[in-house]
């Protein structure tokens, strides 16, 4: 049984995924802030599941988790980097800096730095790395300044990393999902309320739909990488571009 280390697992996409891989005879290894959440997935998947409690922003903390993972979850043939968040959709010149460093913390350090971490294991298991990044790493949009160039990181980094790894059968995919009812609107604006009218009569795509590309991707036959794989739900679509006029 291949074994993915899963960031994120207690809400939205990375939580679907935790299920859908443990669904498909994978055994997890889900992380996340949230003790009750991981507790509820815990009794959920069973023994398939090993949680692990902290901020992918505190190496100290992760590197303690990792490294003591018991032996059943020892040696990680998936990472999948799903934990990030966007913070605010104010324009550059109304954003608070610290929504800027918080996503630069954690979309790009973090991300970064546990792939660092588990690259000599994946190398040796001649495994893969799924990177979810977003359409806004391909498009501007109005307020979308640093969080979609935290995730145009993400993209640019999972190619690069395609071309480095060649030759160690290490295949790596970025994911660039377009609108998604999770708790991402409501992390990035406070409200529910513009998150459900964000949403309403969209039919936007699921967690679930996210986490079967996933699984999909890691299906895929080992000398078959999914480079990029960008998902928009049927009802969004790209505007004109914006013009000035005085
Ligand atoms: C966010 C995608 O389309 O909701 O990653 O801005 S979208």
């Amino acid at each position: 049984m291949p074994t993915a280390l899963i960031t994120g697992v207690t809400a939205g996409i990375g939580e679907a995924a935790a299920r859908a891989f443990v669904g498909a005879g994978w055994k997890v290894v889900g992380t996340g802030r949230r003790a009750d959440r991981l507790a509820a997935l815990q009794e959920e998947l069973g023994e398939a599941l090993h949680t692990l409690e902290f901020d992918v922003r505190d190496e100290a903390a992760r590197d303690a988790a990792l490294d003591a993972l018991p032996e059943a979850f020892v040696g990680i043939d998936l990472l999948i980097n799903n934990a990030g968040l966007a913070l605010g959709l104010e324009p550059a010149q109304q954003a608070k800096l610290s929504n800027w460093t918080t996503m630069i913390d954690t979309n790009i350090t973090a991300l970064v730095s546990i792939t660092h971490k588990l690259l000599p294991q994946l190398i040796a298991r001649k495994g893969a790395i799924i990177n979810l990044a977003s359409v806004a790493a391909n498009y501007p949009y109005p307020g979308g300044n640093v969080y979609g160039a935290t995730k145009a990181f993400v993209r640019q980094f999972s190619l690069n990393l395609r071309s480095d790894l060649i030759g160690t059968g290490v295949r790596v995919c970025s994911i660039e999902p377009g609108m998604v009812e999770t708790e991402f609107t409501l992390v990035r604006t406070g409200s529910q309320d513009v998150s459900d009218k964000l949403y309403a009569g969209v039919n936007p795509m699921t967690a679930e739909d996210i986490a079967a590309t996933m699984l999909w991707v890691a299906q895929q036959p080992p000398h078959l990488n999914v480079n990029a794989l960008e998902l928009m739900p049927v009802n969004q679509a790209w505007s004109p571009f914006l013009v000035h006029r005085a």
